[in-house]
């Protein structure tokens, strides 16, 4: 009896990961809308970046972009981290900052990407003595009146946002 139980859990688990290892092509369906995010956005080495000026607060923006099968942007060195100001001065003028992919949350002080990974490219505002470490501010903006240095900020204040998509 507890063999056959045995078994039938293993069969379970076998057709779960023949499930799980078929994702991929799930994900795939999101692609068609990347080229429209693409010719919409500005296309920099691997990524798409796509500004979006309707506010929203922290997680509704990380949302946002993972919905259209991307992230929050999140700049992994200086390059990036420019080019991000630049189209944000160009798309949005007169927007101070906008949310990207950092933050704080879990862990006070440990800044990690929209993955949990720890990051280990910042741009903080020291002359601002940024980031001010409070519990109250766990949410990250680049700021484009700073010229591309990073604020960190309340996750519930409404702004504006960029997504990166990954080019394959
Ligand atoms: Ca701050």
């Amino acid at each position: 009896m507890v063999r056959l139980v045995l078994l039938i859990f293993l069969v379970l688990c076998i057709s779960l990961l023949q499930q799980t290892s078929c994702r991929p092509s799930h994900t795939r369906k999101a692609v068609p809308g990347r080229q429209t995010v693409c010719l919409q956005g500005i296309k920099a080495h691997r990524k798409c970046y796509l500004m979006i000026e309707e506010p929203r607060h922290y997680h509704k923006a990380n949302e946002d972009c993972i919905a259209q099968g991307g992230t929050l942007a999140t700049p992994r060195n200086a390059n990036e981290n420019n080019e991000l100001t630049d189209y944000a001065k160009r798309s949005a003028v007169g927007s101070r900052d906008f949310w990207i992919g950092v933050a704080d949350i879990v862990k006070e002080g440990q800044y990690v990407d929209v993955n949990s990974m720890p990051i280990s490219y910042c741009n903080w505002d020291r002359s601002k003595k940024q980031p001010t470490g409070t519990k109250r501010e766990s949410c990250v903006v680049l700021s484009v009146a700073a010229h591309g240095k990073w604020y960190d900020e309340v996750c519930r204040s409404q702004k504006k946002y960029i997504c990166e998509y990954l080019i394959p």
